[in-house]
């Protein structure tokens, strides 16, 4: 199929995310597939694909010939947020430049916190010199990572070559070279009790909403040498219990917190965690969707698929991840 004509048409629907890159990248990569920016697009039954970050809903159950959606995050809640989500096939972002972004951001913020970034950047705006003559070894620390998927198993090798230990929980049980690995309900506990840092790279599912609450910092370990754990979740803001949060860094049951993402984005103005000591806050950047590393597969996946040939990446719909 090399006729303009005949390629289906791609619908964008990129609700709060500036359209010029993705347009000006599906032109170049696919000029034989006519893009539509919704909501022009609606009811059209030229298009086959529909590319979507917080699509509307209803817009693509108007669509008769809709062949597959493509989200533009690994997280796909953003896409079941639409209660006429038509029976498609749903392609999610799995992208080694996405999971090398993560694990980036994962390194980053365990090293802040053991290295005592906060406590640092603290000192220095009130002119403080303070030496601290013992420095911890990664090897005295365990990271446990919450979710061993595309990010969290990434996130868990590099670590270990940083020298922390690393354990991790899964809904299935999972075999990671020098990962100590929980799975399911009964692995909670004593995963939980496993960790000082805990990272978490769970996608929002009616399994995982509000799993970040009071009841569950209670249960992590408080005897390694952080003290209390500290927490660091890169996964989706509703995965958390933000009152429990603070109430929980304020009572001592977490020592400090990175928060990527909230329940609401963007973050209020008057939100208490901007000013909280103990909060490092960044604006759902932990690992963007770029263009340039996403549009290509995406194009290929589609006329692959218009040859017949299988979707890959797909989310189980019944488990929502
Ligand atoms: P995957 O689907 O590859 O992995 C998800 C992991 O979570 C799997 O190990 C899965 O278990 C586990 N899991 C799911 N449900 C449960 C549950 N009920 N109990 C225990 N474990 C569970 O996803 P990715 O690794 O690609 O991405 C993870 C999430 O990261 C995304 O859903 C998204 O929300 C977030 N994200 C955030 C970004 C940011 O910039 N902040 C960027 C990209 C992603 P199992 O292996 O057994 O299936
Ligand atoms: C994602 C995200 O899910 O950017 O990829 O949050």
């Amino acid at each position: 199929m090399t006729d303009n004509t005949q390629k289906g048409r791609i619908l964008l629907a990129l609700t709060g995310w500036s359209p010029d890159f993705w347009l000006d990248g599906f032109g170049k990569a696919a000029p034989d597939r006519p893009v539509t920016l919704e909501p022009d697009g609606e009811a059209d039954p030229s298009i086959h694909y529909a590319v979507v970050w917080k699509q509307p809903p209803g817009l693509l159950s108007k669509l008769p010939n809709l062949k597959a959606i493509f989200s533009l995050g690994a997280g796909v809640d953003h896409v079941f947020n639409d209660p006429d989500l038509p029976e498609v096939p749903i392609v999610r972002v799995v992208s080694p430049d996405l999971t090398t972004r993560m694990s980036e951001y994962v390194a980053w913020q365990v090293l802040d916190h053991h290295r005592l970034g906060p406590r640092y950047r603290a000192q220095q705006v009130e002119r403080v010199w303070h030496e601290d003559r013992e420095q911890r070894a990664a090897a005295d620390i365990t990271v446990g990572i919450m979710g061993l998927g595309e990010l969290g198993s990434d996130a868990a090798a590099k670590l270990r070559v940083l020298g922390f230990q690393v354990s991790g929980w899964a809904r299935t049980q999972k075999q990671l070279d020098g990962v100590t690995c929980y799975a399911g309900a009964d692995g909670l506990s004593p995963f939980l009790a496993s960790a000082d840092i805990f990272v978490v790279l769970l996608p929002l599912t009616p399994e995982t909403r509000n799993i970040l609450n009071r009841d569950l910092f209670a249960r992590m370990s408080k005897r390694g040498p952080l003290g209390a754990p500290v927490l660091i979740n890169a996964g989706r803001g509703g995965l958390q219990n933000e009152a429990d949060i603070l109430a929980a860094l304020d009572e001592g049951l977490l020592s400090a917190v990175t928060l990527d993402v909230f329940q609401q984005e963007p973050l209020a103005p008057n939100s208490p965690f901007w000013s909280h000591p103990k909060v490092t806050i960044t604006p759902h950047a932990a690992a963007a969707s770029v263009p340039s590393s996403l549009i290509g597969p995406m194009v290929a996946q589609m006329d692959a698929h218009d040859r017949g040939e299988k979707l890959i990446n797909l989310v189980d719909r019944k488990a929502g991840y």
